[in-house]
This record gives structure tokens, sequence and C-alpha cells, in this order.
């Protein structure tokens, strides 16, 4: 199997790179933002209180994060690996993925973490927010997510890191462009069980 956590503040590109990661190398993408959004659109109960935190640029609590998972994944045991996109974003979650062993065995094996600068974050969200009509693309929420990220996902970059699994991408550049380094960071992993530190 192989498993791939794209990692990185809202816009940096994790939903857009996964999209092309899981084409070229024949994975399952797993965006735990799809799958809250779904849920959100279905106007459940649980999608109506998943709603008040994304409304608000907040982390929607671990247990209903893990429960949604966990769903997707039992129904996918039977695919090559899988592209983690905005999960895990919390220690407890990265710790939680550790320890799951739904598919008999479910290491992690690269995590790509994806640098943008917080000027270009807002631009492209503002840009989105034109024709998304994500509830949490306006500009208070948006720096409501990325204060959030800085607080409880950051610590995740020396997590992995002193596991040895965290490869920098410098993600300033154009989307064909920062894909050409996920690739290479990608193939090196595969070809030389290499993890490459960064990748700019
Ligand atoms: P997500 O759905 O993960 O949304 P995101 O962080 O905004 O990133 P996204 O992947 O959508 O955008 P991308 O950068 O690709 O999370 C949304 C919310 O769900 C969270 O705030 C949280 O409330 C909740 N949530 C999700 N996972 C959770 C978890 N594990 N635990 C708790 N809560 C969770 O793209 C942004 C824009 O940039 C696009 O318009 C794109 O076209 C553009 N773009 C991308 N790459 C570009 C490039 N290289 N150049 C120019 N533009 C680019």
């Amino acid at each position: 199997m192989l498993n791939i956590i794209i990692f990185g503040p809202p816009g940096s590109g994790k939903g857009t790179q996964s999209a092309k990661i899981v084409e070229k190398y024949h994975l399952k993408h797993i965006s735990t933002g799809d799958l809250l959004r779904d849920e959100m659109k279905r106007q459940t109960k649980l999608g109506k209180e998943i709603a008040k935190y994304i409304d608000n640029g907040m982390l929607v609590p671990d247990d209903i994060v893990i429960r949604e998972l966990q769903h997707t994944v039992k129904k996918n045991c039977d695919r090559s690996g899988f592209v983690f996109d905005g999960f895990p974003r919390t220690l407890n979650q990265a710790e939680m993925l550790d320890n799951m062993l739904i598919c008999n065995e479910m290491p992690v094996n690269i995590v790509i973490s994806v640098d943008v600068r917080e000027d270009e974050l807002l631009k492209r969200l503002l840009g989105r927010a034109e024709d998304s009509g994500r509830s949490d693309d306006n500009e208070e929420v948006i720096w409501k997510r990325i204060e959030v990220y800085k607080s409880q996902s950051l610590p995740l970059v020396s997590y992995y890191s002193n596991q040895g699994k965290l490869v920098r991408i410098n993600g300033m550049d154009p989307v064909e462009k920062v894909f050409e380094k996920i690739t290479l960071a990608i193939d090196t992993y595969l070809l030389n069980k290499e993890v490459l530190v960064e990748v700019n």
C-alpha cells in the first residue's frame, strides 16, 4: 500500500494536487473537507452540527472526522493506497491514523507539506469564493482558518519530520509546476524508499 498525506494551510493546493496525484498513481482520494461538506449538503442532523464549525473556520471535532474517515477507508480496502487530503489536522488525529489498522496495515509512507505565503493563500481563496459557494470562503473566516492552521495543525510538521516522512514543497508556483515537484518526491520514494527533505 502507498499512503500519502497532503498537508498545508487552507488554499495551499491540497485538493487541487490530490486530484492529480490519485490520477497518476491510481490511489483513492479521501478529502475530509469534502466528506464533511457532503454531510452538510444532505442537511442531516450531523450535517447541521458540522456546519457550526466549518462556517466559523473552526476544526470539526475529532470524533466526527474520524468516524467519517473510517467509514470511507473501510469501503475502499481493496485500493492500492490513499491520498489523505486535509487529514490529519491535529496531533490527536495523526496518532489515531497511526493506530488505524482498518485495511490490515496502513502505514503513512510520505507526508507532502505544501508551503504557500499568507498573502497568496488569501488571494487564491478569495478567487475561489467567486464561484465556490463555500460558506467558509470569505475574508473573515479565511483568516480564522489560517490562524487555526497555525495553532492546531502546524505542530504536525515536526511530528512527521521527526519520523523522517515529511517533504516540504514550495507551493508558490503554478499548479503544473507544483505537481512536477510532488511527483519528483513521490517517484524518489517509490524508487529508492528515500523521503526528500525539500523540493524548491
Ligand atoms: P478543506 O476542504 O480541506 O479546505 P482547504 O483547507 O480550504 O483546502 P482546499 O483543499 O479546499 O483548497 P486548495 O488549497 O486545493 O477544509 C475545509 C474545512 O473543513 C476546514 O476549515 C475544517 O473546518 C473542516 N475540516 C476538514 N478536514 C478536517 C479535519 N481533518 N479535522 C477537522 N476539521 C476538518 O485550493 C484553493 C484554491 O486555490 C482553489 O481555487 C485552487 O484552484 C487554487 N489553487 C490551488 N493551487 C494553486 C496554484 N498552484 N496556483 C494558483 N492557484 C491555485
